[in-house]
């Protein structure tokens, strides 16, 4: 299988806030390097860079004045006179109007955020580019007819909505690479989001579509981040009616409660035809995560790579979270391996 990987990501080194501190994030760059180096281990193919995109390509699964934002937050910040990571203060919640949009970064900074989980610094952008560009790759090397692929992407993208960042992603790579396909003429696609957090921002951009369905199974919302959507009664809305399945399941969830929402993703992807197969693969499901809390085992991901493989579909696997950076790798190569049915 052919990995897309850019060395650029390690431009961004993000910090969060924790236990009421700012300190290292959990997204690190020694998420990808893990990664990458178990993808040469696993002799899983080869591994190129991608192929650059000019920025409007990213516009469609997110706005206009949002990729703008993003290109020159860290300008913008800078020429306040501040040298400290950018995070947002103050955000247009229920009952704040919103209607135009503030002229001054730290407004734009909670107009275009969900969280504080998406710092902005001097290599923010070249990353966050680089990430959504692999994933633009992938999506051409499908449409080529090339059964399956891997965009290394760092950082995630799936909590990055329409028009905005949050929970470390920044543009939405698995939406950018759905949409590509989509261009590149495919009829109708299904994103399966296997990470442990629910998929908001894929959400929210495929919600009122219907030919690109969206299916995620992750830890309940109720008591995990995102909190806010991932509910099982959101079904998509307008002629998006019925294109959008939440399989959310209980904290402490192992594989054989995990399984049978595996196959019944796999039923609803059929019943949508879809020509391709994009799947947001986050390993932080893993037994041991630091912030997920599911108990999959590192075999148990061989096997869900196994049971995707029998949706029969042109697969491109992008990369989201995982917070144990040793076993990270195993984990996430498994997934392609058990697809390839190498293992
Ligand atoms: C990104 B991805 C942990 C708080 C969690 C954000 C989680 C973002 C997860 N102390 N904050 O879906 O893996
Ligand atoms: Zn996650």
């Amino acid at each position: 299988m052919l990995t897309i990987y850019s060395s650029h990501h390690s431009l961004h080194q993000g910090v969060e806030l924790k236990d009421g501190a700012i300190s290292e994030s959990f997204e690190k760059p020694v998420r990808a390097e893990a990664i990458l180096r178990q993808v040469k281990a696993a002799e899983l193919g080869e591994v190129i860079s991608p192929t650059h995109y000019e920025r409007h390509h990213y516009v469609g699964a997110h706005s206009e004045r949002y990729v703008e934002f993003l290109a020159h937050a860290w300008d913008e910040w800078t020429a306040t006179g501040r040298t400290c990571q950018a995070l947002p203060l103050v955000w247009p919640v229920r009952g704040l109007p919103a209607t135009a949009m503030p002229q001054f970064i730290d407004g734009k900074l909670g107009l275009f955020s969900m969280d504080a989980g998406s710092p902005i610094n001097a290599g923010t952008w070249d990353a966050v580019s680089a990430s959504a560009n692999s994933a633009l790759t992938g999506a051409e090397v499908l449409s080529k007819g090339t059964n399956a692929a891997f965009a290394l992407c760092r950082p995630p993208g799936h909590h990055a909505g329409r028009e905005y960042m949050g929970g470390y992603c920044y543009l939405n790579n698995a939406a950018l690479a759905a949409q590509r396909c989509v261009q590149q003429g495919a009829r109708r696609v299904a994103i399966l989001d296997i990470d442990f957090h629910h998929g908001n921002g894929t959400q929210d951009i495929f919600y009122e579509r219907k030919d690109v369905l969206f299916v995620s199974i992750h830890g309940d919302p109720g008591v995990s981040f995102p909190y806010f959507s991932g509910y099982a009664d959101e079904r998509g809305a307008g002629e998006g009616l019925g294109s959008n399945l939440n399989l959310p399941l209980p904290r402490a969830t192992t594989f054989d409660l995990y399984e049978p929402a595996l196959l019944q993703a796999g039923v609803a992807i059929a019943q949508h035809g879809a020509d391709a197969l994009i799947v947001s693969l986050g390993v932080d499901t893993f037994e041991s995560d630091a912030i997920g809390h599911f108990r999959l085992s590192t075999p148990d991901f061989t096997r869900i790579g196994r049971r995707i493989a029998t949706f029969g579909l042109p697969t491109l696997f992008v990369m989201e979270g995982g917070y144990m950076v040793d076993e990270i790798g195993v984990n996430a190569v498994n997934v392609l391996l058990g697809f390839e049915g190498r293992a």
